[in-house]
Order: C-alpha cells, then structure tokens, then sequence
C-alpha cells in the first residue's frame, strides 16, 4: 500500500516534470537563453582584468568581465590549436583520443561525440558557427550558418617576417583600417546573425584570429605601444630559471611545437641574438589591442537581444603564449603561462564584478553551455558543468588536467602545478608564493607527499599518441 502510494506520488512529480519538457516544444512558450561562445585565437593572460602585463589594453574584455564572473584560474587541456579545439567543442580530454598536437598520429581515434554545434543544432537551435573556432576549417552541419574565416590584407612584399627574419618575431604594422581586416569583418558578420529575428534560440560561436601570428595590425595599434617603453616579463635574478628543470623539460622548450629550430639556435636564443624581444611584446600587444576592439563591436549589439531572451556570453582563448617568460615563445609547453586563459561568463543571475578561483578548463564549456541551454549533460562529457561556481564561487573543483602529448600531463589545482614527462621526470611549483614557476620543488623531499598527491590525478590509461622525445632526436635538439 504504502509503496503504491509512493508510485503515485512519482507518477504525478513525474508529470509535474515532463510539463515544461513538453512546452519546450511549442515556440510560444520557449524561453531557453540565446548563447555566443567566442573564442580568441593564442591570447594569453595580457589582458587588463587578469593582469598577465601591467600595460595590456584590452577595455572590451574587461567590460564583459565586469559585467560577469572571470574565473581568474582557467587552462586549456592542451597547448596547441587542434588539440585544445578538438577537445572543446567534442567534449573529451586529448589522453582520451590521442589528439595530442598539431601534428596527426596516425593511430588517434576518430572522434565519435558530436560537437556541441552539432548537439545545439539537434536540439532546436538555431546555430551559427563564424571565424577560427575548429582548427582547418568548420566542418559541414547542416542547417547551419558558417563563414570561414576572413583574409586579412597582405604585408608589402619583402617586409614580412620582419625582412626575413622567421617567427615567431613577424610583427608588422600593417598600412590599412580596421575595417579591411578579416577580424573586423568577422565582427560584422556576427552581429548580422545576432539581429535575425527567428523562433528558436540561437547559439552562435565566434572565433577571432589575432592575436595569432602574423602579429599583423593596423599601425595605429602598434603606436598604442612604444618600443622604448616595452616591458618583458620578470626573470629571476640571481639565477638560471632553467638550472632546477629536468633534461627533458628543456629540451622540449626547445623544440619550438615540433618545427626544426633556427640553425641550432632555440626561438628565445634566436629572439635575443636579433634583439627582436621587445618588438615582438609590441606586436603582441598591438595585436591583443586591436582584437579587443573587434570583439567590443559584437559586445556592443549584444546589449540588445533581438528575440527577447536572456543572453549568455561566454569568452575564452584556445591556450596562452610565452613571450620569454621561462626563456620559452609561443605555445608548445604545459607550464603557467602557456594554459592560463581569459575565461569570462556573463548571462542571467550571475553578479557583475564576480571572481571564481577555483580551477576551470576548456574542458568544462561543453557542458557548461548544454546547462545554461537547459540540456541535460550526455554522459560523454568529459568536463564539469561551472553553473555551481556562478552560483556560489568558492565551490571546490577538481584540478585541471592539460596534455602535451602521452604521458606529458600537468595537474593544476588553486595552489599547485605539477607536471610528469613521458621520460618520468617532473616539475612541482607553489603558486602561492611562485606565481612564474621559477623554483621547481620537485627535487625536495620536503614535497614528496603533495607530489604523491597530485600524481594520483594523472590519468593512467592515456591514449597512445606521438612521441616528444621523436622530435628531440630528430631535431637533434640541445640538452640546455
Ligand atoms: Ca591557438
Ligand atoms: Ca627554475
């Protein structure tokens, strides 16, 4: 009797439920939220509202930030664009498929979950895709919209690569509007599929090419930042920030994301011999400048919904960039500076001005975005929906898991990094009191307890994948 009662009880909880389920379905009555996801191409921590560079000028990003909550200790799962794209708009972490870098393994598994595109599309959407958000090219989905991404006009011929000197020092200020630019373009092109009226609710994902290389903007930018008034990252003082990293650590540094290195010389050597460092800062930031001007174009026209629904914004980079911190450039590496992203979500309920430091990843937007379109979270996600952290912040996460290749993981929770190399090697620093991972404890006994710790959140069965220590032999790259 009482469990009857009790069947009857659910029966009519489970009607309650299905309710609104079923009103879904009827346009009148769909009042889920309309989503933009812009992702900006290699844009590290140099923008105002995380501090990464005390001259950044970035007013558009720190707006929405202040509009929202910036998760101030967000990574990417992997430090190069295919593996970190891969890995976020499918849902699963690169160990679980082997897509580990820019360059193919042969052996990588076919990714088998839809992208979050394709599962917005599928449930009721109305889904644009426009710029770089998949690494080479958006792929075909029907019903939605896509613009690749725009061309930029060309350098004058022999003044790229700064007359011929290679990248990563191939900023140039280029003589022409913003508006000739493909990021400008692509801004326009958003903001025309922002304002189309239709019944369902959108879910339009951006992704903004600068500041990726070439560092090439219009010279108005670069005049933002004068070379004799460039700043470069700290370095330690009184010692070689290399000396206490293991073998393999530096030489992976040193292998500039698999490319042969310039005559022997490594991207940091090379930067230093042409004394190129402070005008690639200028490049850089002139470059983070102007995209940040894009970006508050479509900002801008997102004040207004034009469906009358309630708006998410989500904001984020692919990875970061080294700029001569840890004598490293560009990606390519699973320390500080090259995981730490912009992460910023502004939409309904959530406080203007907020901060959230407990860790976040690339990892988390798959279902994080399904929950705020009120989906439920296929069990195939990987990562953890953060609508507990917009709620209440200090509400503890996991630690983030990043991946440059099998068996190279970084573990990364509030106060600690801790990175393991395929040779078995490590790196262990406090951020508490080293924020530029200078000083690797790994070596001290003192630590070994915290590092045993951490080690438990590497995960064990990691998809095969390419090898680093290939490239080091191939490139016969130097041991310091
Ligand atoms: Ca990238
Ligand atoms: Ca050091």
């Amino acid at each position: 009797m009482k469990n009857l009662r009790i069947k009857q009880q659910l029966n009519t909880i489970l009607a309650f439920l299905l309710v609104p389920l079923f009103a879904w379905q009827a346009h009148a009555d769909d009042h889920r939220p309309d989503i933009v996801f812009i992702i900006v191409d290699d844009l590290n921590d140099w923008v105002g509202c995380l501090g990464g560079h005390p001259d950044a000028q970035s007013p558009n990003i720190d707006q929405l930030a202040s509009r929202g909550m910036l998760f101030t200790q967000a990574y990417c799962n992997s430090p190069q664009c295919r593996p970190s794209r891969t890995s976020l708009n499918h849902g699963v972490y690169p160990f679980k498929t082997g897509t580990y870098f820019n360059a193919r393994f042969p052996k990588e598994s076919k990714i088998q979950t839809p992208s979050m595109q394709q599962y917005f599309v599928e449930n009721g959407f109305r889904v644009a895709i426009g710029g770089k958000v998949f690494h080479g090219g958006t792929p075909k989905i029907e019903g939605v919209a896509i613009q690749n991404r725009l061309p930029d006009p060309r350098h004058p011929k022999g003044k790229d690569n700064f007359g011929g000197l290679k990248p990563p020092n191939d900023g140039y200020p280029l003589d022409v509007k913003d508006e000739q630019m493909g990021d400008y373009k692509l801004a326009q092109w958003a903001i025309q599929q922002w304002e189309q009226v239709t019944d369902k609710p959108v879910f339009l994902s951006v992704g903004f090419y600068r500041p990726h290389r070439p560092l090439q903007v219009p010279k108005q930018w670069f005049e933002g930042f004068p070379l004799e008034s460039i700043k470069r990252p700290a370095e330690p003082q009184d010692q070689d920030d290399w000396n206490d990293m293991p073998l393999f650590a530096r030489q992976l540094a040193r292998t500039h994301a698999h490319k042969p290195l310039h005559n022997g010389l490594s991207d940091h050597e090379f930067m230093v011999a042409n004394k190129q460092w402070n005008a690639t800062i200028q490049a850089y930031q002139a470059s983070v400048a102007f995209v940040d001007q894009q970006i508050g174009l479509l900002l801008k026209a997102l004040e207004e919904n034009p469906r009358g629904r309630e708006t998410y914004i989500v904001l984020v980079s692919d990875h970061g960039w080294h700029l001569g911190e840890k004598k490293h450039w560009c990606k390519g590496a699973i320390w500080e500076q090259t995981t730490h992203i912009p992460f910023i979500v502004q939409g309904p309920g959530i406080s203007a001005n907020s901060r959230c430091s407990q860790p976040v990843s690339l990892i988390d937007i798959y279902p994080s975005l399904f929950d705020f379109a009120g989906f439920d979270i296929p069990h195939w996600a990987d990562g953890q929906s953060i609508t507990p952290q917009l709620k209440a912040p200090e509400t503890p996460r996991s630690p983030v898991i990043s991946s440059y290749g099998e068996a190279n993981t970084s573990i990364r929770t509030q106060h600690w990094r801790y990175i393991r190399y395929e040779d078995g090697s490590e790196e262990l620093y406090d951020h508490r009191i080293d924020p530029n991972e200078w000083d690797n404890l790994a070596a001290n006994s003192k630590f070994s307890e915290t590092k045993k710790r951490l080690a438990k959140f590497i995960p064990t069965d990691q998809h095969a994948g390419l090898k680093v220590q290939k490239w080091i032999e191939q490139f016969q790259i130097k041991s310091d």
